[in-house]
């Protein structure tokens, strides 16, 4: 029987959502949800994902465990004994650091895995924690932490109301939005400029938002805190700011303005390649509009100063009269406080311990992703010897990611939660596939803390699953249930008792709870009688209330980031010498390294080439379509050369996220579109100091003929 069904879109932050049309366990079609609150029947190419992943053949639906190097199927019951006793056997031989765990991206949209699997992961008790967030957006976070006392308090922009939207190290057209769940793009862009306002866009190439947008400011890879300092200068020289309501709200007014008066503006517009006098214009538009919002993403934390980026942009927003304020970047209202939610599981602290090898601080209870080849290799007490991954992909995803791919095959063990062998999880013993995401309950638990309106939607999974599959919390609940064996009788017996509560309770039970204390009262009853998601309406005004400083007030000048800016005012200016920098990008129809498998996505040119400015081609005597080899201090990798004015000169870009055609990887349609592993040649030991997130941005390179 033909039904339609409602659900949610999980394969970026936008969150659309859709309407899944289904007969029995046959997924007809997809398409977008006219009545969908947020994204009023927006849908992207990328959508078809979602019926692609489910019904590809790749995707594996059995246990699959490892015997002689190659994969055979396996029942659960067999599987889940091996995995958790693999995992066991490392942390009683060796203790509970031994065992490290990774978590990808695609855990930010499962219901599951944000509750029941952070109490799964979390009750390890390993320092080793890793996750794809130091590869994102950890410089947010610390900034978030520090400024207003928890690290998910991250503003957004009040995209629907601002007049003045200046974007910088993001490409929203294309990503969709990130820190800013806010489907259609186009649309939203369009319309700040049909009511009269501005987008402006900084960033090293052009990008499809810069084409949509007033102006487009290049400005070199990595520089960002010198442009910003310099935009913080000429609002305090000038007189730009607005005192109230922030004021009285706050602490370190003061020793902004001093930091700012510090600053030589000269200094700061050779340092970044903007010209002074569009530095202080911008300045000047920004602090006057009366409705403007200053957002960085990706591209401001991925570089060696990327908290100073992070906070930077923050505080622009605050002393302008722009922070908490109709039209500016504001706090979204989520009916489940994650903010509650990530204290109670440990996530609010930084630098209360430190990675073994190189000494990197602890952020949110994780380490940096870029030390976790180190804590494999390096021998001694506390040595990684086993590694959960669930929902990740570091040998593609992470900073120097080929020597994770060597460092993953001298693991004592290894167990992925994932639905591919690909190039992560063929180095696993074991692989416990999760249900297709269509076959599961959703709920943006995490997304609607970030979403520039408020809105709460539950979906009971549109398709019902495949016989004998499970979802990623019930593998995580039945992993831990069988790992036991090391712990005291009592500890013993109250895993037991929490196993059989959280079996029958799941995260339907979490989220009712969530629910309930949360701001609006609300239940999952109530969300029923809104299938299509229940507008609770515009972002609105939360400081101070929300704050969880001690103190109660924004802090805008923590000592340690204001002693760090200090630090790099006092840096001599890179050296640009003959080498190009490495920048990444993004395309609308890929995410990350997981949707290179769908036929219908992949299509078209080839998209794993290296943009280079026609200057420098000349320059190295490079032809457009040429075959390059890209060299680092860490890795060599060949690419097709791709000449566009659209890139600024003295950069290349190369998009993350492939290199599918490594030995055993069996991702049939990826393998064809193979390209190469950016990450090949990223360094992992350039780092972000404060939040040891990856610097992918600023990579020194060198380009020759192949
Ligand atoms: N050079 C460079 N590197 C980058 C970036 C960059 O811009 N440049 N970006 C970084 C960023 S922002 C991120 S977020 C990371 C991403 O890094 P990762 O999260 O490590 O990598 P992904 O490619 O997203 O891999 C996702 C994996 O999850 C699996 N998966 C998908 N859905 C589910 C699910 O519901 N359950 C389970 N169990 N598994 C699932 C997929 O099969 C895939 O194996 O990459 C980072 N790396
Ligand atoms: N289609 C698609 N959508 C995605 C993803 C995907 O892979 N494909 N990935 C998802 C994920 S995991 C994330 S985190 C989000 C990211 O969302 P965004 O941050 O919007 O993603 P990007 O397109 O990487 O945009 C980063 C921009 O920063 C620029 N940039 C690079 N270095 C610098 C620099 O030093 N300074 C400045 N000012 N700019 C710089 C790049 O040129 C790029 O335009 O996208 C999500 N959505
Ligand atoms: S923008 Fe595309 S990929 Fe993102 S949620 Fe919407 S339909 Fe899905
Ligand atoms: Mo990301």
């Amino acid at each position: 029987m033909r039904e339609r069904k409602i659900a949610t879109c999980v394969l970026c932050e936008a969150a659309c959502g859709i309407i899944v049309e289904v007969d029995g366990l046959e997924v007809l079609s997809v398409r977008g949800d006219a009545e969908d609150p947020l994204s009023r029947g927006y849908i992207c190419p990328k959508v078809v994902g979602m019926k692609d992943l489910r019904d590809d053949p790749d995707r594996l639906r059995r246990p699959v465990v490892k015997s002689g190097g190659t994969f055979r199927e396996a029942s659960w019951g067999e599987a889940l004994a091996l995995a958790a006793a693999g995992l066991e056997r490392a942390r009683s031989l060796h203790g509970r650091d031994a065992l490290a765990v990774y978590q990808g991206n695609p855990v930010a949209h499962n219901l599951g895995l944000l509750t029941v699997g952070q109490v799964v992961l979390r009750s390890f008790r390993t320092k080793n924690l890793y996750s794809a967030s130091t590869a994102d957006q950890v410089p947010h976070m610390l900034a978030a932490e520090e400024m207003f006392g928890n690290p998910v308090m991250m503003p957004v922009p009040d995209l629907d109301r601002t007049r003045y939207f200046l974007v910088i190290g993001a490409n929203p057209v294309v990503s969709n939005g990130s820190i800013m769940t806010a489907p259609d793009m186009k649309r939203r862009i369009a319309e700040i400029r049909a009511r009269g306002g501005k987008v402006l866009v900084v960033d090293p190439r052009r990008t499809e938002t810069a084409d949509l947008a007033d102006e487009h400011v290049f400005i070199r890879p990595a520089s960002d805190p010198y442009f910003l300092l310099g935009l913080l200068h000429f609002v305090f020289a000038d007189k730009l700011t607005t005192a109230q309501p922030m004021l009285a709200m706050s602490t370190g007014w003061s020793e902004l303005e001093t930091l700012a008066g510090s600053v030589s503006a000269a200094h700061m517009a050779r340092a970044c390649g903007v010209p002074l006098a569009t530095i202080r214009g911008i300045a000047h538009d920004f602090a006057r509009a009366e409705q403007a919002v200053v957002y960085g993403r990706v591209g401001i934390c991925h570089q060696e100063h990327g908290t100073l980026a992070s906070w930077l942009i923050y505080v622009l927003n605050a002393i302008t009269g722009h922070l908490d304020q109709p039209g500016g970047s504001m706090f979204s209202t989520p009916a489940v406080e994650i903010s509650k939610l990530v204290r109670l599981l440990g996530f609010v602290g930084h630098d209360r311990w430190q990675s073994r090898v190189r000494g990197l601080a602890e952020m949110a209870g994780e380490l940096p992703v870029a030390t976790l080849a180190d804590e494999i290799e390096t021998p001694g007490k506390g040595q990684v010897r086993a590694l959960l991954t669930c929902a990740g992909n570091p040998v593609l995803s992470a900073p120097n990611g080929a020597r994770i791919d060597r460092a993953l095959p001298t693991l004592d063990f290894m167990v992925s939660v994932d639905g591919y062998v690909n190039e992560t999880t063929r180095h696993a013993d074991i692989i416990l596939p999760p249900v297709a995401a269509l076959e599961r309950d959703h709920y943006d638990i995490a997304l609607n803390a970030f979403a520039v309106r408020n809105v709460a939607k539950f979906v009971p999974a549109p398709v019902e699953r495949e016989p004998g599959t499970l979802f990623d919390w019930e593998i995580m609940l039945e992993l831990a249930a069988r790992m036991r064996t090391g712990a005291s009788p009592l500890g013993a017996r109250l895993a037991l008792l929490a196993t059989s509560a959280g079996r029958k309770l799941g995260p339907r039970a979490i989220l009712e709870l969530g629910l309930r204390l949360g701001p609006y009262k609300l239940s999952l009853a109530k969300l029923a009688e809104h299938p299509h998601g229940l507008d609770l309406g515009p972002l609105e005004r939360r400081l101070p209330g929300m704050l969880e400083t001690k103190d109660r007030r924004v802090h805008l000048a923590p000592p340690s980031f204001v002693a760090e800016a200090r630090r790099l005012l006092l840096q001599p200016e890179r050296a640009i010498a003959n080498n190009l920098v490495l920048i990444g990008r993004r395309h609308l129809r890929s995410n990350n390294s997981w949707l290179h498998n769908s036929a219908s996505l992949v299509k078209g040119k080839p998209r794993c080439t290296l943009l280079m400015h026609p200057d420098d081609a000349a320059r190295q005597g490079l032809q457009n379509g040429a075959r390059v080899a890209i060299e680092s201090r860490v890795g060599r990798i060949e690419a097709p050369l791709e000449v566009s004015d659209t890139i600024m000169p003295g950069v290349v870009s190369l998009p993350h996220g492939f290199g599918h055609d490594r030995a055993r990887v069996e991702l049939s349609v990826a393998r064809e579109h193979a390209g190469v592993s950016v990450n090949d040649i990223t360094d992992d030991l350039l780092l972000d100091r404060l939040s040891g997130n990856a610097a992918f941005s600023g990579v020194p390179v060198v380009v020759s003929p192949a």
